[in-house]
């Protein structure tokens, strides 16, 4: 069972096996990656799709004549392999042009090169069947509150991502675009640094029906959140159109590190939640392999994501079917949280009526009551650790 097929809906962007390992104190430690190498690799692993930016796969500045050559080049490996595209994304952050951001610059000639750049990734994107446009403003911030008007950005980040929705409407295509928060790195701080912020965000949209969320294991972990809530939240208002797994060790840096190869325990709940869930999107792995891999360790980290994934989905299973665990369930409540709060029917005034919820309320005995989270995290860990 641990391994991967296209069944499970595997995905890998071009840019993580692709990474060269550049880093801001150091240089590339790898040779660059063709994509079509890139893409029969990830079939041979079991991967399902593959994923881009604009520039990973036609490099910045290339006229339409190399254009169309790398993407035929592209699309004929996807043919030979069965490999798909589930996801397009666009490059908005290497070039100096977007220094200061993209939909949300200053300069106002910035802002409209950038909607084009998207626009025409987004006709590129349906083109291949892609269903998902993830959106990551990582350049969308500043390094000094000096720097903006702030209000008039997210007027402007408003009508940056209405106008694609809008034009993915008006076109006609099966897409919907996914916004990615993350809390900084590269700029000093990003505009919706969390799923929270992106939620609240996208409710002040004209087309916000279309658009949802790319959340990322590493970005939540960065600002110390807790990403089992925060996707818990998303599949809750029907937001969750994508994901971006990978490890991360608390808040630092921006690691990329394998899937579970950060905070493990978490991972075992984000991949029960996914599973218990019905969450039928992509598991796409945002990760880099380290600087210290060579080739081999590219291909043998890639395939770590998805054997860790499968692993840990097995392991949720054994720990959701255990007779123990479900007792331990039950004992700590959890089946009583799906009760709703006010019996069916009931009204305010029935429960400003019912004596027994206040004022003859035992909150002693209440207070007294032990929930026994402690012995069901301990029989996580247990079937986590394979020791039942
Ligand atoms: C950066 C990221 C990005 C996004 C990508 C959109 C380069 O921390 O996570 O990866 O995921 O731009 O898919
Ligand atoms: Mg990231
Ligand atoms: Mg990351
Ligand atoms: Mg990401």
């Amino acid at each position: 069972p641990t391994r991967p097929t296209p069944a499970d809906r595997f995905s890998f962007g071009l840019w993580t096996v692709g990474w060269r390992a550049a880093d801001p104190f150091g240089e590339a430690t790898r040779p660059a990656l063709d994509p079509v190498e890139a893409v029969h690799r990830l079939a041979e692993l079991g991967a399902w799709g593959v994923t881009f930016h604009d520039d990973d796969l036609i490099p910045f500045g290339s006229g339409d004549t190399a254009r169309a050559e790398h993407l035929a080049r592209f699309r004929a490996a996807l043919d030979e392999t069965g490999l798909t595209t589930p996801m397009v994304t666009t490059n908005l952050f290497s070039q100096p042009v977007f220094k200061d951001g993209a939909f949300t610059s200053n300069d106002r000639s910035v802002r409209r090169y950038a909607l084009r750049k998207t626009l025409r990734n987004v006709d590129l994107a349906a083109e291949l069947g892609a269903r998902t446009f993830v959106m990551w403003g990582g350049r969308e911030g500043s390094e000094t509150d000096a720097a903006k008007d702030f209000r008039a950005a997210f007027d402007r980040y408003r009508e940056g991502v209405d106008t694609v929705a809008g034009y993915v409407k008006e076109r006609g295509y099966d897409l919907r675009l996914a916004l990615e928060p993350k809390p900084n790195e590269p700029r000093g701080d990003i505009l919706l640094p969390t799923i929270g912020h992106a939620l609240g965000f996208i409710a002040e949209l004209e087309h916000g029906d279309i658009v949802g969320l790319n959340p990322e294991v590493g970005h939540e972990q960065m600002a110390n959140l807790d990403f089992v809530h925060g996707i818990a939240q998303a599949l809750w208002a029907g937001k969750l159109f994508h994901i971006d797994l990978n490890g991360q060790k608390g808040p630092r840096f921006d690691q990329d590190m394998v899937f579970g190869h950060g905070d493990l325990l978490s991972a075992f709940f984000l991949v029960d939640l996914l599973e218990h869930a019905g969450y039928d999107g992509p598991r796409h792995f945002d990760y880099k392999p380290s600087r210290t891999e060579d080739g081999t360790g590219v291909w043998e980290s890639a395939a770590a994501n998805m054997r860790t994934y499968l692993l840990l989905k097995e392991r949720a299973a054994a720990y959701r079917a255990d007779p123990e665990v479900r007792e331990a369930m039950r004992a700590a409540g959890l089946d009583e949280l799906r009760e709703p709060t006010l019996a069916p029917g009931e009204t305010v005034a029935d429960l400003l009526a019912d004596r027994s919820a206040f004022e003859d309320f035992d909150t002693t005995k209440a207070g007294e009551r032990g929930y026994g989270f402690v012995r069901l995290a301990q029989l996580a860990s247990e079937h986590l650790m394979g020791a039942r």
